[in-house]
């Protein structure tokens, strides 16, 4: 590895910007002519709109016009669709209800938008919206997912019976049946995992520009994937043709997965801005994001495993409700089903698997994929099953995992999954090492003397990440291919731009990508520039989620990097009147290995361009185009140890320690994956300790709207993090490397509650572990 290579501790080239201040997001781009919009959104979770009467609102200083969802209808723009087909157990596709971008006939939860605003400024957008007369009959909404299948319960559409979206099984019923019938021990856990509300720190925003001249669109958007936005925009909402619709998502201030899909706001901009002949910007304010970034999580599950006398897990099974909310976001359908379900075996021997997922409508927002997606919920239900079961079986938990481990790869789950590679030992020892876990006892007593409960608690996650190949998951249902492209270019001076269809909104890859250029060419870092989020720059690509930038996106960055140095290679051989199989490249320069022949690399790019002496039938230049689907997810691991002290007379839980240790393969750059993890961390102890959204059971009304009462972890509920690596290689890619961007979120939660209630000595404890349930859950075990 160079100073700036594979393996280098780069400090991120992105940050000077962003911490000066000179960062460009949606909301800092001004199209001349431009105008503001506002949403008209319901104040009901449901409602029939018997009509809309936008006359004063259109009267009012600055206004140009209101729009509303019938004439979005008159106009063809389609419906927003899930992009992933779900059947039943019986065989039948998912009950997709139709979601109009602006409502026409029906609100389905308090957010829903109706009808759009454009005016002059800001200001006058809202007070315009404000003045918008919708006349709603409310109607009884359904808000709580164990209820949405009652008989008699209000239904969200027409299409979907019960409310239930699909009725999913995987695994094998009957082999669980029997497993459970012959087992010595069995353990049953009924979990909540609690709904969340993704808050990166820039708000959603869109500018829709349509330019008559050039019957041509532009869409500035807050989006993780701009080339799926255009895709699905031109293709399914019929809002422009591919070739006549440009989608740039320049700096975007996180995402979390909440900025994967294509909501109603950036749809109506476009037609809007068609409609009115102005571009038009709207950027939500931090309650619109509360109210309608897509939420996450919210599974209600029944889980049980099976052991034999040698406390060998034999079974598992899972009954889960998945709240999928008002609609079917893209995503919705994948994430409690492939994303969940598939990993149920986490990094256990387990024979036999059977899950059910039922997803159901309600009346609150749509529900979808948010950092770990899927992979959260079925780490939380494993590791807080194996370690309930290791103290009612009064073993230790350690002893119970390792005995439990799966220890040979490649390893087949009855889960579909099929894990590569990883060492599940050599995590458990690095976590056990760094927490001193041997000296527990010892701090739980001292903690004693002070007043203090001490508690420790452990989770073995593995995810599934990089997903996947194209063919697999569009067997599945997905409605997309699952591959990354990308383009290296080195211009004529040999400076190199890589375009890539990865798109960066924290995860440093405009450092990381360029050092696999850096570590290829011998280049300095300045002279490499990684070019993504803009459709007229990048032919396609399939966007940044499921940390799939790392193992998918930089792997088409080394194919093409492939062809780039082997054409390079010619070229020198050509010049120096050498081998090919004799040149380096290396510092920046080609040479003949074991003489002082050289060309610096600027040269030889000049010699590509101005072709005076190229290799007979070379084509000129040096640019080189590649595409890659994996042949696999990578499968990072990790083992967590939370250790906790909680104060008896408040509640209050104190994070005292906390080790993270991961197997990400090779590590690309330490320091950026270090903080990758440290951010999964604070989100994963956020959710286990603070957050948690709750919708009023009767009203629909979002209780949880505003940081007054939604609680955002700060940097005094964390501690400093212990985050020692493992390295197993992946085999499937051509780095081997697995993705890092998800871990901390996926494997922290069952950790901190495992840790919880191994102080308090109740197991009987929801999420978030707020200060009220924990002190409750003490004094409920110490009056038993
Ligand atoms: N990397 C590395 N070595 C590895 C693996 C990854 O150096 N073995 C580097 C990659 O080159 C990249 C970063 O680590 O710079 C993360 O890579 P990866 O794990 O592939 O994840 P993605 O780049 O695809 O990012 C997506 C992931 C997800 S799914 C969520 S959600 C998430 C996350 O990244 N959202 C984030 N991290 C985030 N960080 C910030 N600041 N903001 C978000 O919205």
């Amino acid at each position: 590895m160079g100073m700036e290579g594979i393996g280098a501790r780069v400090a991120r080239k992105e940050d000077k910007r962003f911490i000066t201040g000179a960062g460009r997001y949606t909301d800092d781009f001004v199209v001349p002519g431009m105008k503001f919009a506002a949403f008209v959104r319901s104040p009901h979770a449901h409602a029939r709109i018997r009509g809309i009467d936008v006359e004063a609102a259109r009267a009012m200083p600055g206004v140009i016009d209101v729009l509303t969802g019938p004439e979005m209808k008159t106009d063809g723009i389609g419906n927003i669709i899930c992009g992933w087909m779900i059947h039943s157990k019986d065989g039948s596709p998912m009950k997709m209800g139709a979601w109009s971008p602006l409502a026409t006939d029906t609100v389905r939860y308090v957010g829903d938008a109706v009808a759009i605003v454009v005016a002059e400024t800001k200001g006058q957008a809202r007070d315009a919206a404000e003045a918008v007369d919708v006349d709603y009959e409310e109607l009884e909404a359904v808000i709580l997912p164990e209820k949405a299948m009652d008989a008699g319960a209000p239904q969200v559409h027409p299409e979907a019976d019960n409310n239930l979206i699909f009725d999913w099984v995987i695994g094998d019923e009957g082999a669980v049946e029997e497993a459970f019938g012959k087992a010595a021990h069995r353990v049953k856990l009924d979990i909540l995992n609690n709904r969340l509300i993704p808050n990166a720190i820039e708000p959603r925003s869109a500018i829709g520009h349509y330019n008559k001249a050039e019957d041509h669109y532009t869409c500035y958007t807050t989006s993780q994937n701009p080339h799926v936005a255009r895709l699905v925009m031109s293709a399914f909402y019929n809002v422009a043709p591919e070739n006549k619709l440009r989608v740039i998502a320049p700096d975007v201030g996180g995402g979390f997965g909440s900025k994967i899909y294509i909501y109603p706001e950036e749809i109506t901009c476009l037609w809007a801005s068609k409609k009115t002949g102005v571009p038009v910007k709207w950027t939500a304010d931090r309650s619109e994001s509360f109210l309608t970034d897509a939420h996450a999580r919210d599974h209600v599950t029944t889980a049980e495993i099976a052991l034999d006398a040698d406390h060998k897990i034999t079974a598992l099974r899972a009954d889960t409700i998945a709240n999928l909310g008002a609609y079917m976001s893209l995503f919705s359908s994948a994430t409690p089903t492939y994303l969940y379900a598939t990993l149920l075996s986490g990094q256990y021997e387990i024979p036999a698997i059977y899950c059910n997922v039922k997803a159901v409508y309600t009346h609150t927002c749509p529900v979808d994929a948010y950092r770990g997606a899927g992979r959260p919920e079925a780490t939380y239900v494993v590791e807080r099953l194996v370690e309930t079961a290791a103290r009612e079986l009064g073993i230790s938990p350690v002893e119970l995992r390792r005995k439990n481990f799966i220890k040979s790869f490649p390893y087949q789950t009855p889960v579909i999954m099929n894990y590569d590679s990883g060492d599940f030992n050599a995590l458990i020892d690095a976590a056990t090492k760094a927490i001193d876990y041997d000296g527990f006892a010892r701090r739980k007593e001292e903690a004693k003397g002070r007043g203090k409960l001490r508690g420790i608690g452990m989770s073995c996650y593995i995810e599934a990440c990089g997903i996947a190949p194209s063919a697999a998951v569009g067997s599945l249902g997905a409605g997309v291919g699952l591959w990354e492209s990308a383009e290296v270019r080195v211009n004529a001076v040999g400076t190199v731009e890589v375009l890539t269809g990865a798109h960066s909104h924290g995860q440093g890859h405009e450092t990381t990508f360029a050092q696999l250029v850096c570590d290829r060419f011998g280049l300095p870092m300045d002279n490499v520039s990684i070019v993504h989020g803009d459709t007229d720059k990048v032919q396609m690509g399939m966007g940044t989620y499921g940390s799939r930038s790392g193992p998918v996106g930089m792997s088409a960055i080394v194919k093409a990097l492939d062809k780039v140095e082997a054409k390079a290679k010619k070229i020198a051989a050509h010049i120096l009147e050498a081998d090919e199989g004799d040149i380096v490249i290396e510092n920046g320069e080609c040479k003949v290995a074991g003489t002082d022949k050289t060309v610096p690399w600027f040269q030889l790019a000049l010699a590509a361009y101005t072709a005076h002496n190229l290799p007979g039938g070379m084509e000129p230049g040096l640019k080189e185009g590649a595409f890659y689907d994996p042949t696999n997810f990578t499968f990072p691991s990790g083992c967590y140890i939370c250790e906790v002290e909680i104060d008896p007379d408040t509640g209050k839980t104190e994070i005292v320690q906390f080790v993270a240790a991961d197997d990400f393969g090779r590590v690309i750059n330490p320091m950026i994956v270090e903080g990758q993890v440290h951010g999964g961390l604070a989100q994963g102890i956020g959710q286990a300790l603070l957050e948690g959204a709750a919708y009023d059971r009767d009203t629909g009304q979002l209780v949880t709207g505003s940081y007054m009462d939604y609680t955002m972890p700060r940097a005094d509920d964390l501690p400093s993090f212990q985050v020692p690596m493992t390295e197993t290689i992946c085999p499937g890619n051509p780095l081997g490397i697995k993705g890092c961007g998800e871990a901390g979120a996926i494997g922290s939660p069952p950790a901190v509650i495992n840790a919880i209630t191994d102080a308090i000595g109740n197991n009987d404890l929801s999420m978030p572990a707020t200060p009220q349930k924990v002190w409750a859950a003490l004094n409920a075990a110490t009056r038993h």
